[in-house]
């Protein structure tokens, strides 16, 4: 084989980049996650004409006109509907699905669990602003009690979903999260779920300037995101806060924040493991919420497990090798038809 064929794309964030006038406010937190996924993309080896972005509705929604690859607007919620039936008819093609807490979550909650459970190879990124930001700032399933808003004018009495927990509940084979504006992290969960092997989610916290401005400062203001972030690390201890002396530990089932020296040695904390196929400390992981904890940023899960394809693929390897190739005018022809009359 020639230097040339095997050779990968060196792709620069001009190439990817399209010629539409990006439409987002002014200092909306997806203009980041457009430039980092520029950045990941730039160094996965994939061709651009081998990249297709899909969506939903939604200001995220936008994000396939600003990319030069290929990208389909679909309908409300149903991203991961098309992303399934692309990927499947065009198994060379990496397929990314851009979605929000509003048109993932509820409308197509059912659709986005559904294609986690199957484990088709397409990567979903859940930009979570907690809000519906297009139609003007209602509140969504990720809004947290109390959020004020013309749909919720004394404030919202919901529960929310968290995001993570259900993709786990749904078997995700890859579940991280990361922030818009913490760029390099960004970047670096971009570039993991572009190489896994699977359904990979992601959940990228999403400033909504215009509707719900600040709903993440705890997680992205400087001088307080060390005491309400914890960077997963796989093979080492669960430790956060500006002087990376508290932690976390499991008593029984529950965990518990812990000072280094003072409640407990380093030893006795938990050390993060990626790679488990029990997924119960990452359910444990995704269920700390601020203020009682620190939230986890990071990947919480991944593991190889068949993908749709590979299974679907082998399926009918397997069928051919005891059957035959099999034609078409024969299943028509077959017995198992039934005459209405
Ligand atoms: C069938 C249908 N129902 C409702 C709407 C109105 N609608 C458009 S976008 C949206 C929610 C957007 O919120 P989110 O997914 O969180 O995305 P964001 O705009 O915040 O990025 C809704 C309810 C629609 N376009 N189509
Ligand atoms: S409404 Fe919010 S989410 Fe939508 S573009 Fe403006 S700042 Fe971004």
């Amino acid at each position: 084989m020639s230097a040339s064929a095997t050779a990968l794309p060196t792709l620069s964030t001009k190439d990817l980049s399209s010629d539409q006038e990006v439409r987002w406010c002014p200092g909306c937190g997806d203009y980041s996650i457009l430039a980092q996924m520029k950045k990941a993309l730039t160094t996965v080896g994939v061709p651009r004409e081998k990249m297709a972005f899909v969506s939903g509705i939604g200001c995220s929604s936008r994000f396939p006109y600003y990319m030069n690859t290929y990208g389909f607007h679909t309908i409300h919620g149903r991203a991961p509907t098309f992303a399934t039936g692309l990927r499947l008819a065009n198994p060379d093609l990496q397929v990314w699905v851009v979605t929000g807490d509003g048109d993932g979550l509820s409308i197509g909650g059912n659709h986005t669990i559904h294609l986690l459970r199957r484990n088709v190879d397409v990567k979903v990124l859940l930009f979570n602003n907690e809000i519906y930001g297009l139609t003007k700032g209602q509140y969504s399933p990720t809004s947290r009690p109390g959020t004020k808003t013309k749909t919720s004018p004394v404030g919202s009495v919901e529960s929310p979903i968290r995001p993570l927990t259900i993709a786990l509940a749904a078997e995700a084979t890859f579940v991280a999260r990361t922030i818009d504006v913490d760029v390099q992290h960004l970047v670096a969960i971009l570039q993991r779920a572009a190489a896994h092997k699977g359904t990979a989610f992601v959940e990228i916290y999403q400033n909504c300037k215009i509707f719900n401005d600040g709903v993440f400062e705890y997680a992205t203001d400087k001088s307080v995101k060390a005491e309400h972030v914890l960077y997963l690390e796989h093979g080492k201890p669960m430790i956060f806060g500006k002087d990376r002396n508290k932690g976390i530990r499991l008593n029984g089932l529950k965990p518990e924040v812990v000072e280094i020296g003072k409640d407990c040695g380093p030893d006795d904390l938990l050390i993060h493991d990626e790679t488990l196929s029990e997924p119960t400390l990452a359910n444990l992981l995704s269920r700390m919420v601020n203020p009682e904890f620190p939230e986890v940023v990071g990947v919480l899960r991944a593991v190889r497990k068949p993908t749709y394809e590979e299974l679907m693929d082998k399926q009918a390897a397997d069928a051919v090798a005891k059957k035959g190739p099999g034609k078409i005018e024969d299943l028509f022809k077959a017995e198992d038809t039934w005459t209405v009359e």
